[in-house]
């Protein structure tokens, strides 16, 4: 019997010599292929490891991780990155089950991403009749997805892929989850009607026009403000109409705030970048105009101190998602729509004749900026032994400046914060982090993605903390020689490494690690370059030395372990106890 494969290149249906059969496996990876999507990351086991096999050994690129979190996460990256669903391919329960999280991570980013799992067949699941990895993933997936679909039967592999596909991408992006019971890999049809059953969607996101109603509003609002602010977001990022946001921003002429993966939208170096003047336009801005940017915890829900005086602002929101409106706020002039629509029809409705804001209000903005970029100058030059996170983080900033096409990776507490804050970015998508979360662990995931994707050098400045969460990966670095430079920001601990036992007994603190670890050394086990040191000097050779050679290199960055602070700069978030501070002396030291 001839099983006749797809040997076309992708967005190309195969052509089938008459009577040839197909199945489940072929059929999914042509599905895939036929909506362009040629990447896959996976980790093998019952029923999914022929599917890799034969994904690969049909030209799709197929890069198995150590741990589903992390593929689960590169997939999440990758949607983001490329506007495309990112693809994840786990077995059955446990498998599923450690890439949900990532999954979740995705819908909650807003970011296209498709979590396809190995499963039991139904007639055992369901009668819990006890599988090998049994387990109900469609039901369990559900709440923590944008939408979940079961494919039965091969003819149906092609609806299910496009269902996938276009729910992930249509309106606000998200997770989806595809579940694939291991009979329906097996499940044999004529190659041809396979052919036939499969299904390339058409325009997945298609553009979304604010009514002229709601443009001029916004122009209006926009128009009364003596002290607008705008906020770029993340999702004004994913939406890919750079130049089209750059033109808003400097026609408006407005100061603006970018959110942690909007930075480098419009190079952070930029005039209008009121980054280092946070405080003063969060607080002193009559009109803020969101684009992208949810009015979340990330913000403050759009309230209190920070915000200056209550009902004292008006908001205007850009963004694709109807309900988003007034979720926090309310919004005097929503604009519903995808960025690039509604940015076009603004630009369209204000015309040539734009009053940008007074000197006043942008003079004022420039000179805190100013002023508060020279103080901190001096700081990020220091070359001090132990290194502080300022005098590390000064010679990122540097390396990244001298190579703007680097694309930064982020996690940790004080080493996300404070990098945020210190490394600028000058191009747009060239920032991964922890997202709406907060999540430690993408770390290694982010990384692989976004080297596979782009090809472009990766610098991933990672907390020892955020780094355990997914360091094994390491290996999948190594693996596949991908020029991917992590620094570990190794202040021996979770936010500090001075932490003492409360009690006094020999265990150590709940926020300590093994002093002085030397990650570089997991590094040379597994082939990569492992680089140990103690300066910002030496820091920035081993750096540089990285991004010439691309080689996969660890630097094991040893910072003072009294550096930090509680929580980085979110300690306010930590619930307080009413008898801790008379019950611990210790307790004031940290609060
Ligand atoms: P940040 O964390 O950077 O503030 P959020 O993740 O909170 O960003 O917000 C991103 C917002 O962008 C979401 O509300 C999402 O619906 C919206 N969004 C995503 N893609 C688009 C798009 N193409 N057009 C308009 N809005 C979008
Ligand atoms: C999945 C809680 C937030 S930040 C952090 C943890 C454990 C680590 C901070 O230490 P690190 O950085 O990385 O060494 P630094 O520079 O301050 O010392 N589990 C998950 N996500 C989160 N956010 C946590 C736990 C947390
Ligand atoms: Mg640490």
């Amino acid at each position: 019997m001839a099983v006749a494969t797809a040997t076309t290149s992708s967005n190309e249906k195969a052509s089938v010599a008459p009577g040839s059969q197909t199945d489940g496996f072929h059929l999914l990876i042509d599905a895939l292929r036929l909506n362009g999507i040629e990447t896959i990351y996976n980790v093998p086991g019952i029923p999914i490891t022929d599917l890799g096999r034969y994904a690969q050994a049909q030209g799709m690129r197929v890069l198995s991780f150590r741990h589903e979190q992390h593929a689960g996460y590169a997939a999440a990256a990758a949607g983001f990155l490329t506007k495309k669903p990112g693809v994840c391919m786990t077995v059955s329960a446990p498998g599923f089950l450690n890439g949900l999280t990532a999954l979740a991570h995705a819908t909650t980013n807003c970011w296209p991403m498709i979590l396809i799992s190995g499963s039991s067949e139904r007639e055992i699941v369901d009668l819990q009749r006890g599988d090998y990895e049994e387990m109900d993933q469609l039901a369990i997936a559900r709440p923590h997805c944008k939408a979940a679909y079961r494919i039965l039967h091969a003819e149906d592999i092609g609806l299910g892929v496009a269902r996938a596909i276009r729910a992930a991408l249509t309106g606000r992006p998200g997770g989806v989850y595809l579940d694939v019971p291991g009979a329906l890999l097996g499940q044999v049809m004529d190659a041809a009607e396979g052919q036939k059953s499969l299904i390339e969607v058409v325009d997945p996101s298609p553009a979304s026009v604010p009514g002229p109603d709601a443009v001029s509003r916004a122009v209006e609002v926009l128009k009364s403000a003596k002290k607008p602010l705008i906020i770029l977001g993340k999702g004004a990022a994913y939406a890919q109409c750079d130049d089209k946001v750059r033109q808003l921003v400097e026609t408006l002429g407005f100061p603006y705030l970018p959110m942690s993966m909007a930075k480098g939208l419009l190079p952070d170096t930029h005039p209008q970048c009121s980054s280092a003047a946070r405080s003063l336009v969060l607080k002193d801005s009559d009109c803020v105009f969101l684009i992208g940017a949810r009015l979340n915890w990330l913000l403050s829900h759009g309230q209190g101190k920070s915000w200056g005086e209550k009902g004292a602002k008006k908001f205007v929101q850009i963004d694709i998602e109807p309900s988003e409106m007034d979720s926090n706020q309310k919004i005097s002039a929503p604009l519903i729509g995808d960025i690039e629509s509604c940015a076009t029809a603004l630009l369209d409705a204000i015309g040539d004749n734009w009053q940008k804001p007074s000197e006043e209000w942008t003079g004022a903005v420039r000179d805190k900026v100013e002023g508060n970029i020279a103080k901190m100058a001096p700081r990020l030059q220091n070359n001090n032994v132990p290194m502080n996170y300022q005098g590390a983080l000064g010679a990122l900033k540097r390396a990244i400046a001298e190579n703007p096409d680097t694309i930064v990776v982020n996690e940790g507490a004080n080493a996300l914060d404070q990098a945020r804050s210190i490394v600028d970015i000058h191009k747009p998508r060239k920032r991964l982090d922890v997202g709406t979360w907060g999540i430690m662990g993408i770390g290694m995931g982010s990384a692989v993605a976004a080297a596979v994707e782009t090809g472009n050098q990766v610098l991933a400045i990672e907390g020892d903390s955020a780094f355990g969460f997914c360091g094994m990966e390491i290996e999948t670095v190594c693996r596949y020689n991908l020029p991917v430079c992590i620094v570990i920001m190794n202040n021996n601990g979770i936010y500090r490494g001075d932490g003492e036992n409360w009690s006094g007994g020999e265990d150590p603190a709940t926020t300590v690690f093994v002093e002085d670890s030397r990650y570089d050394m997991m590094m040379q086990a597994f082939g990569g370059v492992g680089v140990h040191v103690t300066s910002p000097d030496e820091l920035k050779q081993a750096v540089d030395a990285a991004f010439a050679s691309r080689k996969p290199t660890l630097i094991n960055a040893v910072i003072d372990p009294a550096a930090g602070k509680e929580s980085g700069n979110i300690g306010n978030l930590n619930p307080s106890s009413v008898v801790a501070q008379e019950r611990y002396p210790q307790a004031k030291k940290i609060k």
